[in-house]
């Protein structure tokens, strides 16, 4: 060994490695977990780990597998350092300088071709509010488009659907979670909660241990009915029917609040009219679950003293997504179950900032703090605030999936995507991919080579969690300050400052001057003032002091809103609607061509569309490709074994995959997580039929054939 060696080793011997520990938060799930993220910092090599922060008052100190192994793809090597352009089929890297440059003509080019709503912008529920905010801005200002929309359309759409008709206004959780142990009985609705929001699941468990009886509704006998006292295995797409069902009881047996019903809402006749024709016979049939057991469910969310209900994917992600969350706002308005300790509803949020992203203007028809982008106040207002002419704010565009049809018709021919990886999470996935093959420019921002920005013209390096300072709005309507701990990788941005710097090569630059995020926080302050999501009480003080705030928050001296709804509702008369739902059948039934029902959802160790999961050896070791959930009599009728391959057909299109027996699943239904891209891919199968009202896809039921393969 050569003396310099020696040395070195000696010194590394002497001096040891240097740790560091920082608060964050969890870029995952809308729980939000806060964590310490630890680096071990020798000569050559940081070494980190993340325990959970002790001090959480929502989780109580827990963090699942993906948080525990959150700072992973943060600091993996693979992720994106520089632009890159394609050149010649790959992608190369390039300098800042010459992708804005890139950028602004190719921008310039298609709006003076095309007209300025031929670029469009399409965001996600992963970034802070103040990108969020940002962005809505962004594409009305910066480029005057008209198309903007987000990922959030796929997730929250049916429940903000429901709830403004129903409530006048959608916060996903009504009540803090804190309540949740003052419940007598939970319905969980397609809401799978030990897989997707692990961290929560004991505020359940705790509820139960007071004396809650749990219903869950689901197809599948997830881990999440471990709480169960009744588990109701619906047909897919038949929620709306059970419900029926469920408020018939209500109704008949003496389980309505007539105090509350007269005082508090209104449309009671219509609903008892509607309920009298149905037929609980027919519901069974229908749902698949014997009739006694939905009575016996009716008679314990009936007859508890305190009660809450949850929806989430399961339930909401149908063409007739809104008429199913309003069938189960109608049984907890009839039952009087909210505005008091232990008695609410919850949309269960599925992003990190799911909540936030769909308050602030990324939506193609809405302004900041909720405000409409068709009515006239509210432009009038926000076109203040922006410091623009009325008339130059565009009028409302068409949602996510709308708009990858109109790339596919040729009229819209740019896009600027943030944070999201449509061509794995859109239905009709294959649609999806010719339609952005066919764009004159595609711009991703992103932390990795996505399957879509495999497919871009252009790639610019986003910022992660860690990078990335910025307020988000967890499940509860609970808003946090999520600070930078670490510097950005190579020649990466901060995606609200790629924002900023494109604008600026646009000629906008003079509406997007920011030197940091809290500044864009108080503008939006201000732009939220008035309208129903009003952050404009908040600072970046206030929250950190109290491990958050729940909105509204209208002025700095008030103390947030944790429980809604205690003294009316949101309708100018306030009053919550009761409304008359009718059935309707899935888009797509069982037949002799597609005989069994597939649908759609996740796993615990993967994230949406996987990019980031996938990218995490201890995340994917353990869930490496996408398993076909299959009862076994049902794999034994068409010859599959365990462990085996099977092929997958929808009117759209074919997959292959493994097979995983489970008994635990309805036999007339298969289950496939969605986290995978190319020939795994379930969204090459899945429904685009969209609902009237959110236009929402059906991504939880399509009819198909299966084989061995
Ligand atoms: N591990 C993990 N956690 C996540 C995510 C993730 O990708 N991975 N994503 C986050 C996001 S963005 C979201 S939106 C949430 C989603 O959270 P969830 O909505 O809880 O998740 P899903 O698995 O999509 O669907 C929930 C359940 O609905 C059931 N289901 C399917 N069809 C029907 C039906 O017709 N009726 C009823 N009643 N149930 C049905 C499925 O069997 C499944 O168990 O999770 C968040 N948390
Ligand atoms: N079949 C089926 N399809 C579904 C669903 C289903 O249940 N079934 N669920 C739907 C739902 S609820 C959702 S929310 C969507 C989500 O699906 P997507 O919108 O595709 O969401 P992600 O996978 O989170 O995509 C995020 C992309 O942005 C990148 N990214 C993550 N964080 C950041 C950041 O801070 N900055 C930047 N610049 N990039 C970032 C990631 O690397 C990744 O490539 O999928 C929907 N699709
Ligand atoms: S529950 Fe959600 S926020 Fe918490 S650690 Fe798991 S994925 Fe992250
Ligand atoms: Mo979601």
């Amino acid at each position: 060994m050569s003396d310099f060696l020696r040395h070195f080793q000696k010194q590394q011997a002497v001096q040891p490695p240097r740790e560091k520990t920082t608060k964050t938060e969890c870029p995952y799930c809308s729980v939000q977990c806060t964590m310490n993220l630890h680096e071990e910092k020798s000569i050559k090599v940081s070494r980190y780990s993340v325990t959970p922060n002790k001090e959480d008052p929502v989780t109580d100190g827990r963090l699942c597998v993906k948080g525990l192994n959150a700072h992973s793809h943060a600091v993996d090597d693979r992720r994106l350092r520089y632009p890159m352009l394609r050149i010649g089929g790959t992608l190369s890297p390039i300098t800042w300088e010459d992708a804005l440059g890139r950028i602004r003509s190719e921008v310039t080019e298609i709006q003076r071709k095309y007209g300025k709503d031929a670029v469009g912008v399409y965001g996600g529920g992963s970034l802070t509010n103040e990108e969020c905010y940002l962005l809505g801005k962004f594409a009305r200002v910066a480029l005057g488009t008209k198309h903007i929309d987000y990922n959030g359309r796929f997730c929250m759409s049916a429940a903000a659907g429901a709830s403004n008709l129903t409530f006048g206004i959608d916060r996903g959780l009504t009540n803090p979670l804190s309540e949740v142990p003052l419940a007598k009985c939970i319905i969980l609705a397609g809401t799978n909660i030990a897989e997707c929001q692990p961290t929560i699941m004991q505020t359940f468990r705790k509820a139960r241990q007071e004396g809650c009886k749990i219903i869950v509704i689901d197809p599948r006998e997830t881990a999440t009915c471990s709480i169960a006292d009744i588990h109701l295995k619906v047909r897919p797409g038949y929620d709306a029917a059970l419900a029926n069902g469920m408020l018939k009881v209500l109704l008949e047996e003496g389980y309505v609040d007539r105090a509350f019903v007269e005082e508090r809402t209104t449309g009671f006749a219509e609903l008892e009219e509607h309920l009298k024709k149905v037929s609980l016979a027919e519901v069974a049939a229908l749902c698949g679950i014997p009739p006694q057991l939905i009575v016996e469910a009716a008679r314990i969310y009936g007859a508890a003293e305190t009660g809450m209900i949850f929806t989430a994917r399961g339930v909401e992600q149908h063409a007739s997504g809104v008429a199913n969350v309003r069938n189960f706002l109608n049984m907890v308005l009839l039952t009087g179950k909210i505005g008091k300790p232990g008695c609410g509803y919850g949309a269960v949020t599925g992003q990190a900032n799911g909540q936030g992203g769909r308050e602030h203007g990324q939506k193609a028809d809405q302004l900041p703090g909720y405000r409409l982008i068709e009515n006239e106040e509210h432009r009038a207002y926000i076109a203040k605030v922006w410091g623009v002419p009325e008339e130059s704010l565009p009028r409302k565009g068409v949602s996510a999936y709308e708009m990858m049809e109109s790339i596919n018709r040729g009229e819209i021919k740019g896009l600027i995507i943030l944070g999201s990886n449509p061509i794995v999470s859109n239905p009709n996935a294959a649609l999806v991919e010719e339609a952005l093959k066919k764009l004159d420019f595609l711009l991703v921002i992103d932390l990795f080579e996505s399957e879509t920005a495999k497919l871009a013209h252009m790639v610019l390096p986003g910022s992660s969690y860690l990078e990335d300072e910025g307020t988000m709005t967890q499940l509860e309507g609970r808003v946090l300050v999520r600070r930078a701990i670490r510097p950005l990788p190579g020649k990466a941005r901060l995606d609200w400052k790629i924002l900023c710097d494109i604008a600026e090569v646009l000629g906008k630059g003079e509406y997007f001057r920011y030197t940091k995020a809290e500044e864009i926080f108080q503008e939006l302050r201000i732009a939220s003032k008035g309208g129903k999501a009003d952050y404009s009480g908040m600072t970046y003080e206030r929250i950190e002091q109290s491990h958050g705030m729940f909105w509204p928050c209208p002025e700095e001296g008030h103390p947030g809103t944790p429980r809604m709804f205690e003294n009316g509702f949101a309708h100018e008369d306030g009053r919550a609607r009761l409304a008359p739902i009718e059935h309707q059948n899935p888009k797509e039934v069982a037949t002799r061509k597609y005989p069994y029902l597939l649908t759609t959802g996740r796993v615990l160790q993967h994230y949406l569309s996987g990019v980031q999961t996938r990218n995490t050896s201890e995340l994917n070791s353990k869930y490496p490709e996408p398993l076909l959930e299959i009862h076994p009599d049902t794999a034994g009728e068409i010859g599959l074994v365990n462990g085996g391959r099977a092929k997958v057909t929808s009117k759209r299109g074919t997959i292959r995959l493994k097979v995983k027996y489970s008994a635990k699943i309805r036999q007339d239904t298969v289950f496939v997580p969605f986290h995978w891209g190319g020939d795994q891919c379930v969204n090459r199968l899945t429904n685009p039929a969209l609902d009237p009202v959110c236009r929402m896809p059906e991504f939880k039921v399509c009819a198909v054939s299966i084989s061995p393969n």
